[in-house]
């Protein structure tokens, strides 16, 4: 049986997801974050790693989403969510599954620790340490994220997927990143990103893997 160790609000969101356009059957282990918003360390009795999401079916125990992913597909996908096979739409989705966590997610990530350090300093003196912050954000999280921002939203032009013109695995990647910052950004420039997260929001398979995974706080 696929086990999926899922920690709430996080991106083992995807991995249900995932499962659920499969119509696979899967278990649900959860996790709760803890008040210092990481994860509880019996994940680490799962995978050495401690994060989420991890995978286990028999003796395979897999973490990283896009490893994850990589398994769900060859294992149990049977061709289904990704392009005809070296296809240029074949080669566009393996890509986008590599950037999303490679490229994507690494600015929106920074840009979170910083705002986290400035809230966690003391009073006295944040405003010198919230200035310092805030000119590592002009400088390079703001600039990369809007980078990014733009090249998907150009990606969505031809056909409002990310990867040929069919739903695939690629736009279940793609979406944590778009999540994440659409909770942080200003998206009313950005009309097909909105789009797109009304229309994956809107599939069945994902209101089902919310059920499965409990509150997510990106998913309206
Ligand atoms: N690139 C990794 C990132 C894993 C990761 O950072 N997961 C987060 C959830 S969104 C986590 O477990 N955070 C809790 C913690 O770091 O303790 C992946 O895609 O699996």
């Amino acid at each position: 049986m696929l086990t999926v160790h899922h920690l709430d609000n996080s991106r083992s969101q995807r991995i249900l997801w995932l499962l659920e356009e499969l119509q696979l059957p899967y278990e649900v282990r959860a996790y709760k974050r803890g008040s210092d918003r990481l994860a509880p360390p019996e994940l680490k009795s799962v995978h050495p790693l401690g994060r989420a999401p991890v995978l286990t079916e028999g003796a395979t125990t897999l973490a990283e989403t896009g490893a994850i992913v990589d398994y769900i597909l060859e294992t149990h996908a049977r061709g289904r969510l990704m392009p005809v096979q070296d296809s240029p739409d074949y080669w566009t989705c393996r890509h986008f599954l590599h950037y999303a966590e490679g490229s994507a997610m690494p600015p929106l990530f920074l840009g979170l620790v910083l705002s986290v350090i400035a809230e966690r300093t003391p009073a006295l003196v944040r405003p010198v340490i919230r200035t310092a912050m805030d000119k590592a954000n002009e400088a390079f999280v703001a600039p990369q994220t809007q980078a990014h921002v733009d090249y998907w939203e150009a990606s969505l032009k031809t056909t409002g997927w990310f990867a040929g013109p069919a739903f695939s695995v690629a736009d279940v990647m793609m979406s944590f990143p778009i999540e994440a910052a659409s909770a942080r950004l200003n998206f009313s420039a950005r009309p097909l990103l909105r789009d797109f997260l009304a229309r994956i929001h809107a599939r069945p398979a994902y209101r089902a893997a919310l059920e499965r995974g409990g509150p997510y706080a990106y998913a309206s």
